[in-house]
């Protein structure tokens, strides 16, 4: 069956990836391949409002391994490898318990332009993704005007991209924030200060507050990237995976590579399949993933 909509949406998708593989590389940063068995992955969490319902492993070679949730740990690795510049673009398994399905931007398993920046800090951040955000859809306008007429979509190239810290929206618009404020948005906006997972950095000088960040779409698309600058310290890891309660023997080699030196870095992780449906203004993500994987329906193929 004959689906035009879809294929719209992954040519969109397809000029959007060219984009921002330009931009990055442009900007010197060299694309790494994703992997998606590890001994150990991004735990994301703790977190008391997490959906995941678990992480998939399989044995192989006498060896537990997991599927990669985010290649963060990877990462930190490699930039400290002396790749002080990368992105990759990876799968994610999340497995989000079923009701995840109603919010329209979840996917148990989807992709993420995930890159990474030695030395780097928030407003280098902030700068390369404005400039790839504003260019993806400046050049998604020029080349897809058809496969946007054909989504009835009028997306707007983005002008300025205010910051707020996740307690200011929260006073404005209560627990319900990144969706309220969302809708109420015509650009995207930057939202700091989450209290979240070990690697993303707590400021040494003001305890409980997180020199991290999410982007989020306006019109009500939602969260685009969250990411942050990172502890480094092999000490100050320890410290936080402890203090979340997780074990430090289930991150063994990569606190072995912290032993031996991590340097400073900051990035972030935006999901292509969010970004396809904010450009062509789906009102669920299911309508664009070729092969779709919806928490809570079953896998067809
Ligand atoms: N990719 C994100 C980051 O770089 C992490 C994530 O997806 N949980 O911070």
């Amino acid at each position: 069956m004959k689906d035009d909509k879809l294929i719209a949406a992954l040519k969109v998708q397809s000029v959007a990836l060219d984009v921002i593989r330009s931009t990055f590389r442009k900007r010197g940063f060299i694309e790494i391949m994703p992997i998606i068995l590890s001994t150990t992955t991004d735990p994301l969490g703790p977190d008391p409002g997490s959906k995941i319902i678990g992480i998939p492993e399989i044995e192989y070679q006498g060896q537990k391994l997991v599927l990669t949730q985010s290649m963060i740990l990877h990462k930190q690795i490699l930039v400290s490898s002396g790749l002080e510049k990368l992105f990759t673009i990876s799968p994610n398994m999340r497995l989000e318990s079923p009701e995840s399905r109603a919010t329209g931007c979840h996917l148990f398993e989807f992709s993420q332009f995930d890159f990474e920046i030695a030395h780097g800090n928030m407003k280098h951040v902030f700068d390369l993704v404005q400039e790839a955000i504003t260019a993806i859809v400046s050049q998604v306008r020029r080349d897809c005007s058809e496969e946007l007429a054909l989504w009835d979509r009028k997306v707007k190239v983005p002008k300025n991209f205010e910051i707020y810290t996740k307690s200011q929206l929260i006073e404005r618009y209560g627990t319900e924030w990144e969706r309220l404020a969302s809708e109420k948005a015509t650009d995207p906006f930057w939202v700091l200060n989450h209290k979240r997972e070990f690697y993303d950095a707590e400021d040494s000088d003001r305890p409980g507050y997180y020199r991290n960040y999410d982007l989020v779409y306006p019109e009500g698309f939602g969260e685009a990237l969250s990411g942050g600058e990172r502890e480094w310290d092999f000490d100050r890891i320890l410290m936080r995976i402890e203090r979340d309660g997780l074990r430090a023997e289930d991150y063994k080699p990569y606190l072995e590579y912290a032993q031996r030196g991590f340097v400073a870095s900051a990035g972030g992780g935006l999901g292509v399949e969010r970004l396809t449906r904010f450009l062509v203004g789906a009102s669920h993500i299911r309508d664009i993933q070729a092969f779709q994987r919806v928490p809570g329906e079953l896998v067809i193929i």
